[in-house]
C-alpha cells in the first residue's frame, strides 16, 4: 500500500511524494510581476512533490485582486523564470496555476477602469482585496458585464498563449487551469452565475463549453500530461452556486477522461472551510469512479482541510495526490514535518494577503 511519502506519476511529471503545496494568493506582486523574494518561498517549499503556484492571471482582464501575479508580460515571465530556477535547483516540481477571475474583480483593477466580464451581469455577492497606500482592504466586487460569445475565442486563446510562455518562456513543469472558487470558468459551469441562452448557457453541455474549450486548448499547446484542472463542485466561494452539480461535475469529468491529462485537483467542500455542506451534498467517490471508468487516467488529487491522518487515510482510498493550502504558508519543511510527526508552525492571517518577507520567507523550517 503506498504511503504518503512514496513516489508518483502525474501525467509527465515524476513527483518525489504525493505531498502537494495547494495554491496560495499572497497579494505580493506589484505589477503583476512576482518579487525576488518569491525565489526563496517556493525554494524553500520545494520538497513538496509538486508546487502549484498562487493563482496567475492569464491576461489583464483575467486580474481581480491587487498584487497578484501575472503571465502575460514579459517581465512577469522573466521573473516566473527565476522562480522555476530557483525551485528546479532544489530538485522540485512547479506547475502555474492559470487564472481567469471573469466578475470577482473591480473596476479599479480592469483594463481602462472597464468593468469585470462574466457570462451574465450578475454582481457576485463576495470581496476582492484592493490594496492602498500598502494596506490591503476588502471591497465589494464592481457589476460585470455580459461576454459577447464573439470575446470567448479571445480568452481561450489567452489561455493557451500563457500555457505556451508558461512552459517554453517561464520554464514550469506544466499548467493547472483554475476551474474553481467562483472564477469565469466555474462562473460558466455553475446555473447561479450563468444565465445564458446562447450555446455557452442553459444546459450541462452548453455551460461546460468554455471550461473544455479552454482545457483542448491549453491541452493542444503543451499536452495533457503537464495539464492538470482544479475543480470545486459544491464550494459557496465568491458566491459560487449550482443547483444540482452532481450531473454537471460528472458530465465535466467524463469529458476531462478524454483529454489525458496530468490530474485532477478537487477541492471538497467549502473552500478553505467545511469539508461537508448539509445543503449542498456531493458523491466525490462516484466522480471520481465515473473519471476511471470514461478512461481519465489523470492522478486523483484531493484537497482541502487535510492534516496527516487524514490524508493518509485518503491515499489508502486511493487518492494518487494530497494538497496542503495553509499548513504550507507557515511550514517550509511540511514533508519533513508531517514524516516526523513534528509540530506545525500556526500560520499568522494577518499576512496572508500583501507585506513582503513577513509571513512569507521567515517561516523556520525544522533546525
Ligand atoms: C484567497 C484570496 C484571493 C484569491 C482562490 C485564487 O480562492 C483564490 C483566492 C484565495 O482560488
Amino acid at each position: 500500500m503506498p504511503t504518503l511519502f512514496d513516489t508518483n506519476q502525474a501525467g509527465d511529471l515524476e513527483l518525489a511524494n504525493r505531498i502537494v503545496m495547494a495554491p496560495l494568493t499572497r497579494n505580493r506582486s506589484p505589477d503583476a510581476i512576482p518579487p525576488d523574494i518569491a525565489q526563496t518561498y517556493y525554494a524553500q517549499r520545494a520538497s513538496a512533490g509538486l508546487l502549484i503556484t498562487e493563482a496567475t492571471a492569464i491576461s489583464h482582464q483575467g486580474q481581480g485582486y491587487s498584487d497578484v501575479p501575472g503571465l502575460y508580460g514579459t517581465e512577469q515571465l522573466d521573473s516566473w523564470k527565476k522562480v522555476t530556477q530557483a525551485v528546479h535547483d532544489k530538485g522540485g516540481k512547479i506547475v502555474v496555476q492559470l487564472w481567469h477571475v471573469g466578475r470577482v474583480s473591480h473596476t479599479e483593477l480592469q483594463p481602462e477602469g472597464g468593468k469585470p466580464v462574466a457570462p451574465s451581469a450578475i454582481t457576485a455577492k463576495t470581496k476582492t482585496v484592493l490594496i492602498k497606500d500598502g494596506v490591503p482592504g476588502f471591497v465589494d466586487t464592481s457589476e460585470p458585464r455580459a461576454l459577447d460569445a464573439s470575446e470567448l475565442p479571445g480568452i481561450v486563446h489567452s489561455y493557451q498563449a500563457a500555457a505556451r510562455n508558461a512552459v517554453d518562456t517561464a520554464g514550469f513543469d506544466g499548467v493547472e487551469i483554475h476551474g474553481a472558487n467562483g472564477y469565469l470558468l466555474d462562473q460558466f459551469l455553475k446555473s447561479g452565475s450563468n444565465q445564458r441562452s446562447d450555446d455557452y448557457g442553459g444546459s450541462i453541455k452548453n455551460r461546460a463549453r468554455l471550461l473544455l474549450e479552454v482545457t483542448r486548448a491549453v491541452t493542444d499547446a503543451i499536452g495533457g500530461g503537464r495539464t492538470g484542472i482544479r475543480l470545486s463542485p459544491v464550494t459557496p466561494a465568491n458566491d459560487a452556486y449550482d443547483a444540482d452539480p452532481q450531473p454537471l461535475f460528472d458530465y465535466v469529468i467524463t469529458q476531462l477522461a478524454t483529454l489525458n491529462l496530468a490530474y485532477i485537483h478537487i477541492i471538497e467542500g467549502a473552500t478553505g472551510g467545511p469539508r461537508d455542506i448539509s445543503e449542498r451534498p456531493f458523491d466525490y467517490a462516484a466522480l471520481k469512479a465515473a473519471y476511471r471508468t470514461a478512461g481519465g487516467k489523470g492522478a486523483w488529487m484531493v484537497n482541502n482541510g487535510y492534516d496527516k491522518a487524514l490524508a493518509e487515510e485518503a491515499v489508502s482510498n486511493g487518492a494518487d495526490l494530497v494538497a496542503f493550502g495553509r499548513p504550507y504558508i507557515a511550514n517550509p519543511d511540511l514533508v519533513e514535518r508531517l514524516r516526523l510527526n513534528a509540530a506545525l508552525n500556526t500560520p499568522d492571517k494577518s499576512t496572508f494577503y500583501g507585506g513582503r518577507e513577513k509571513g512569507y520567507t521567515d517561516y523556520p523550517a525544522l533546525a
